[in-house]
C-alpha cells in the first residue's frame, strides 16, 4: 500500500481497466449467476453499511430478513421456517450438515450420505467438519440410486443429502424416496436446492423436493443464482427450531446475545436486495423468467440436435450437457475463437451449458453456429 492517497480519477481509471478484463455475461454459458435485477441493485445500495452480524443495530434490515424467510418458506411449503440468509450454497450446506452433526452429539464418528453428483462444497464439509461424507452412486439418468443410499446407512449415519438441480446436469434426485428413507431411519434430510429452488417451483408438474415432503429437514436455496439477487445471497431454512439452535454460540459483547450463523459480519445489503427483488417480481415474475429460460433451453436443444449433437440427459431445468468428444478441446476453441465461456463435466464427460436469464435467442443461435464451426474444424 502506498504512503499517500491517490485522487479518485486515478483510482477510478484503474477500476475501469480491471472491469474491462471481466467477461460480460452475454457470452457466458458456464455460470449459475447472472446480472442481478435492477431493483435488487437499487435496494443493495440503500443498505450498503448494514451488518446483520450485529443486527440489534439494524433492526429494520433484520425485519426484512424475517420477511425474506417467510417468502422463501411460502415458496417451499413451510409456513414457519427457521433459518437465515447466508453467503450462498456452500455456507448453507456447511451449516445444514453442522446442524445434523450437532443434533446427534452421542454419535462419535458421524457420517452423511450424499449423491456422487453433489457439489464440491461437500468435499469442503468433509474436511472442515471432519465428518465422513459417503458418496452414493447415480443411475443412468444421473439421479442418485436410492438403493445404494440405503445400503450405505449405518448406526453412525446422521443424515442424507438430496439435490434439487445438480450443478453439472440440473438433475433432481428422487427426494420423496429419500424423504421416506430418512424417516424410516430417523435421520435428517438436507435438500441442496441452491440452483433449483428458484426454478422448480415455477415449472408445472415438477417433482416434489421441498418441505411438503415430511422427511425434509432443511433446504439450501440461493437468491444469487436464479433468484436474480445480488452476490452474496444464499438462504438456509430448517423445519425445526432446535436444529437452528444447535448452531448457536454466545456473543457476549454484541447487541444480540448469540449467533447461529457461520460468518460474523453479514451483508445487510444482500438481505435488502433479495427482499426487494422477491417482492417486486412475485411468483408471477419468477415464473416468466423461468418460462423464458426453459424456452431458450429447448431452442438450444433443438438447434444442437440439428447439427447432430445430443444431450446427456433430457434437461429437467435450464442446464444442458452435450455429449461431445474431446470436450476440453472444444471448450478451449469456443473460447479462443469466439469468446464463449462453457464448462465441462467429468462423469460423463460433456460440454455443460447453463441457460441463465442473460441469454437471448440470438445468442443461442449464434452459439450453435459457432459450435458447428468448431466441431467441423
Ligand atoms: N449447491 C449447488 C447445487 C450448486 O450448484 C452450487 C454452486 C453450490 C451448492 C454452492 O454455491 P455457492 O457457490 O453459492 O457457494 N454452483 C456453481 C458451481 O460451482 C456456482 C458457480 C456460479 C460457479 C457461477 C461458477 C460461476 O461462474 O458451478
Amino acid at each position: 500500500m502506498q504512503e499517500h492517497g491517490q485522487n479518485w480519477e486515478d483510482v477510478k481509471s484503474s477500476l475501469i481497466q480491471a472491469r474491462s478484463k471481466d467477461i460480460p455475461y452475454e457470452k457466458v454459458l458456464s455460470s449459475m449467476c447472472t446480472y442481478p435485477h435492477p431493483v435488487a441493485v437499487e435496494a443493495y445500495k440503500m443498505f450498503i453499511e448494514s451488518n446483520m452480524g450485529d443486527y440489534g443495530l439494524f433492526m429494520g434490515t433484520y425485519e426484512l430478513e424475517k420477511n425474506v424467510l417467510a417468502m422463501l418458506g411460502d415458496l417451499l411449503h413451510n409456513s414457519r421456517p427457521y433459518g437465515y440468509l447466508t453467503t450462498g450454497g456452500t455456507e448453507s450446506n456447511i451449516q445444514a450438515v453442522r446442524a445434523m452433526r450437532n443434533s446427534c452429539k452421542s454419535i462419535k464418528d458421524p457420517n452423511i450420505i450424499v449423491p456422487a453428483s453433489a457439489h464440491f462444497s461437500f468435499d469442503k464439509i468433509a474436511d472442515i467438519l471432519q465428518i465422513d461424507v459417503r458418496k452414493a452412486r447415480v443411475l443412468s439418468d444421473l439421479a442418485v440410486d436410492t438403493k445404494h443410499v440405503l445400503s450405505l446407512i449405518d448406526k453412525n449415519t446422521v443424515g442424507l443429502v438430496g439435490i434439487a438441480g445438480s450443478t453439472e446436469f440440473g438433475q433432481v434426485d428422487p427426494i420423496s424416496k429419500l424423504s421416506k428413507i430418512a424417516m424410516d431411519n430417523s435421520i435428517f434430510l438436507h435438500v441442496d436446492a441452491a440452483f433449483g429452488g428458484f426454478v422448480l417451483p415455477f415449472i408445472s408438474g415438477h417433482p416434489s423436493f421441498d418441505f411438503s415432503l415430511p422427511g425434509v429437514t432443511s433446504i439450501a436455496i440461493d437468491p444469487h443464482k436464479m433468484g436474480m439477487s445480488t452476490i452474496p445471497s444464499g438462504a438456509l431454512l430448517f423445519r425445526e427450531e432446535k436444529m437452528m439452535d444447535s448452531l448457536r454460540v454466545d456473543t457476549p459483547y454484541l447487541t444480540i446475545s448469540s449467533q447461529c450463523t457461520l460468518t460474523g459480519t453479514r451483508s445487510g445489503a444482500s438481505v435488502a436486495g433479495t427482499y426487494a427483488v422477491m417482492r417486486y417480481l412475485g411468483k408471477e415474475g419468477y415464473r416468466q423468467i423461468v418460462d423464458r429460460c426453459m424456452k431458450l433451453t429447448h431452442l438450444l436443444l433443438e438447434q444442437v440436435k440439428k447439427i447432430g449433437v445430443n444431450p446427456v440427459i433430457d434437461p429437467v431445468m435450464n442446464i444442458v450437457a452435450l455429449s461431445i468428444s474431446e470436450p476440453k478441446k472444444i471448450r478451449k476453441e469456443l473460447a479462443t475463437q469466439f469468446g464463449w465461456q462453457v464448462s465441462i463435466t467429468k462423469h460423463p464427460s460433456s460440454i455443460r451449458l447453463v441457460v441463465m436469464p442473460h441469454m437471448t435467442e440470438e445468442n443461442i443461435i449464434a452459439f450453435v453456429q459457432d459450435l458447428k464451426t468448431v466441431l467441423n474444424s
